[in-house]
């Protein structure tokens, strides 16, 4: 069957895709091609390019179908993809074809790729970390499905006005989605709510159903993960809810014509928007439901294959791994015990079995308010018959620990699932870690915080459960694709292997690190890079800033631990030697933001301000504009990332050390040739081991000395009072320098920086500036920076997603890649 389906395939050369993409005008997009708009081409090029997936999709699937390869079933409430054309194009391999086919369709393929709308289904790090690991897998050939939810409106379009931030619905799907292909034979339902109530069944066993308030259905929507050019495609499988009756027609007899849809309404809701990382208590109901939803129908979705494949039960750990991704899909542990134990009369011990082998966990941060905890009668109202589980799972797990560290009562607490203060919670990350066989950290530093300190109870319990694997990027989208101008500079030397070999074969480049021509091919590159963005952000902006200067770019969700401030203390130090005519040794910069804030963090929205504030203050004196320049780059997704990461000369990674689990942006903006100003934090560490400290630019405190300050007393106010330097930089956004006078807006954010300063920004200040002006020193020796660029480049081999993959695959899922 599958050889058959592969005559069918349509073929790749300029004349065949130029008549694909004009067929699917006529009978997808139904116009003339003289009535197009630029999103009609999009259209019609997308649906050419999905086309020449589809082949490799139905011999896919025979893989997934294949009892002998083990799927992995990544679980995450969160996938960023980022747009799908320019990805699609270059894992086919058509980018030639296509580019020639589009100049004689007489189309410009850059404003075609510029018309896909992003599907932003996730916050930051975590979702976009799965979309690398997807590209990954796919071009590993292991068989894969990454398990979500279709959103139906994603993270929030950010616009910056009068220098806040502006949340605006994100209607990704208003203009049709071309990538996704419904499956509505693919549905499962979801009970939710209601109580439980014990029987005894045949055998005389005592048993427990579940007798639910309302049942909702999801549908299964495939989007195709393209490998790189290896004929492989995986899948992205989201679900949508669904009403199970999508009209009450008692309740329309009886003239109750909003009754009528009630059911249609309440069951839509579940996956209609995704979540911003702050949610309130009143939203909460809505995500644990999200969460539940997601996996329940992922499970029931993975028993399915597990039957048509002809394996039983016993069979599931060797036939899936999941993998957590976070805390958010854990529940996934209780609800596959509720399926094997009440659906499957499956025995408890035998089902626990089975749920550990066939579950693991990453963990993606250390911060405590971002440790998911739900309070029990929240969880008892939407999942009764999960909270009993939960509390015999708990209950078995904490009777070993009695017995293993007898008399213990404090440990017991600790480790309980059951967070007994206040009003109690369900600990979802114990959850996940005790109904794992592998818990992992995302680099290096962060796995041994969670060994020490967050986990620590449980790693001593079970230390060979402990895995890192750090964090990767994928170099198609993120080299290839998005920085066309430097992976042909790459490949015209050390030929094209790197693309999926990095970690072997991008060291090559080091051995071009001082020849001269090269060299300047380099700068050329960069320059060029950051041309165009001064371009687009001239355009889109009206924003001025000049190529010649060192671009500076802290681009990342906006956070107080990340340090956006910090950044902005530094430009205020610049902005007070300027005006005091103090500018030696200052190098000409332009310093670029971007990110979202979470719509309830107020700080964080201030932070934005500041940025703005300063921007705006120094675009009006040309005293100091000639100098510096402050910009905020409005919507940071990855379809702008696109045109950031490749322009950056120096990549800002400032978190407060102890606090960034690792990043990813730094990895992008180090593989495309910026050198890093970062503290010794997340995978920065390892970052340095791999570049060499002499090409690294490392300032402040390190996680032990945060910690051990923070035991001794800390005291900003100290260090404001004490140094001169900050105590200007800090008096200057007091008196409204930057906000025309207004001496109150920015005090919330003064206030907590003299107060408690939670994340160290006024401790580390004076390391950061110092550091700061050798990033100036150096940039003025043109060859040397250079030079260090490339071995930036050339060391980075380490971290590409394809490493983290294999990782997975040897350590924690046992699978082979293909
Ligand atoms: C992020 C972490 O903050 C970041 O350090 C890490 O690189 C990324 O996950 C991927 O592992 N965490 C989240 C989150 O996105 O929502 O907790």
């Amino acid at each position: 069957m599958s050889t058959d389906v592969m005559h069918i395939g349509p073929g790749n050369s300029v004349a065949e895709l130029k008549e694909s993409i004009l067929g699917h005008f006529c009978f997808d997009v139904g116009k003339s091609p003289e009535y197009a708009t630029l999103h009609d081409w999009y259209m019609a090029v997308a649906y050419s390019v999905r086309e020449r997936m589809m082949e490799h999709w139905v011999s896919s699937l025979e893989r997934i179908r294949d009892k002998h390869q083990k799927i992995v079933g990544y679980l995450s409430a969160e996938f960023l993809m980022g747009p799908h054309l320019g990805n699609a194009i270059i894992n086919l391999g058509i980018e030639q074809q296509i580019k020639e086919a589009a100049e004689q369709l007489n189309i410009n393929l850059d404003e075609i790729l510029q018309q896909e709308e992003e599907p932003g289904l996730g916050n930051g790090g975590l979702g976009r970390l799965a979309a690398c690991y997807l590209d990954s897998l796919t071009t590993l050939k292991v068989p894969a499905i990454g398990y979500g939810i279709r959103y139906e409106f994603g993270i929030f379009d950010q616009m910056i006005r009068d220098g806040w931030q502006v949340e605006i619905t994100d209607k990704w799907l208003r203009n049709g989605n071309p990538w996704e292909i419904v499956k509505p034979e693919l549905n499962y339902g979801v009970k939710l709510g209601g109580k439980t109530q014990g029987y005894t069944d045949e055998k005389g066993g005592y048993r427990v159903k579940w007798i639910p308030e309302y049942e909702i259905r999801g549908v299964a929507y495939d989007t195709p993960v393209p490998g790189y050019k290896n004929e492989t495609i995986n899948l992205l499988r989201l679900w949508k809810s669904e009403a199970t009756e999508s009209f009450d027609f008692q309740a329309f007899d009886k003239g109750d014509y909003y009754g009528a849809v009630h059911e249609k309404v309440f069951s839509e809701t579940i996956s209609k928007v995704l979540y911003p990382n702050d949610v309130s208590e009143a939203g909460k109901k809505l995500r644990l439901s999200q969460q539940y939803f997601f996996v329940s129908c992922s499970l029931q979705d993975a028993l399915r294959i597990l039957e048509l494949r002809g394996l039983s039960l016993d069979d599931l750990p060797d036939a899936v791994t999941f993998q957590l991704n976070d805390t958010h899909p854990s529940i996934a542990i209780a609800e596959l015990m509720r399926l094997l134990v009440d659906e499957y009369m499956v025995d408890w011990d035998k089902a626990w079995e089975c749920t550990r082998k066939t579950f693991a966990y990453t963990n993606h941060t250390l911060l405590p308010e971002a440790l998911e905890k739900w309070s029990l009668p929240l969880f008892a109202h939407i999942l009764p018959r999960h909270l009993e589980i939960i509390y015999e799972i708990n209950s078995r797990f904490l009777s070993d620990i009695r017995n293993k560290y007898p008399g213990d009562d404090d440990r017991i607490r600790r480790m309980s699932i059951i967070d007994e203060q206040g009003s109690k919670y369900v600990r979802m990350a114990h959850l996940a870690t005790i109904g794992s066989h592998a818990v992992n950290g995302v680099s290096a530093l962060h796995t041994e915080l969670l060994k020490q300190d967050v986990l620590h109870d449980f790693y001593e319990l079970q230390p060979d459960a402990f895995f890192n694997v750090t964090n990767g990027v994928t170099p198609r989208r993120w080299i290839k694709l998005y920085n066309p101008r430097l992976a042909s500079l790459i490949s015209d030397r050390i030929g094209e292997r790197w693309i999926t070999h990095l970690e072997t074969d991008l060291i090559n480049l080091q051995s071009f690190a001082d020849d001269l021509s090269f060299q300047q091919a380099w700068r050329d590159v960069k320059k060029q890079n950051k041309t165009d963005l001064a371009h687009l952000l001239k355009q889109r902006f009206g924003m001025n800033i000049n190529p010649d200067s060192l671009f500076d770019i802290q681009v990342k969700r906006i956070h107080e631990y990340k340090r956006q401030h910090l950044n902005a203390l530094h430009i205020i130090h610049l902005y007070n030697r300027i005006k005091q005519k103090r500018t030696d040794g200052i190098t000409p910069r332009t310093f670029i933001f971007g990110g979202k804030a979470a719509p309830a963090y107020y700080l964080a929205k201030l932070i934005i301000k500041l940025i703005n504030a300063i921007g705006e203050t120094i675009d009006n004196d040309p005293e100091v504009n000639q100098f510096i320049r402050v910009v905020f780059f409005p919507d940071f997704n990855v379809k702008n990332g696109a045109h950031v990461y490749k322009a950056a000369d120096l990549s800002e990674q400032i978190s407060t050390a102890g606090k960034e689990a690792s990043g990813t942006g730094n990895m992008k903006f180090s593989m495309n040739g910026a050198l890093t100003i970062g503290t010794y934090d997340g995978a920065n560490i390892e970052i340095m081991e791999c570049v060499g400290e002499d090409n690294f630019f490392l300032f402040g405190l390190d996680a032990a000395e945060v910690k051990a300050i923070k035991q001794n007393g800390y005291h900003p106010y100290d260090v404001y009072n004490n140094n001169n330097d900050l105590k200007e930089v800090i008096d200057l956004i007091q008196s409204g320098a930057f906000s025309k006078g207004d001496t109150n807006i920015f005090k919330p954010l003064i206030n907590s920086l003299l107060g408690d300063d939670p994340y160290l920004v006024l401790q580390d200040y004076q390391a950061y500036v110092d550091c700061q002006q050798r990033v100036s020193a150096a940039y003025n020796n043109e060859q040397a920076w250079t030079k260090m660029s490339i071995l930036n480049v050339a060391r980075m081999g380490k971290f590409s997603s394809d490493r983290s993959i294999r990782d997975y695959c040897e350590n924690i899922w046992h699978v082979t890649p293909g």
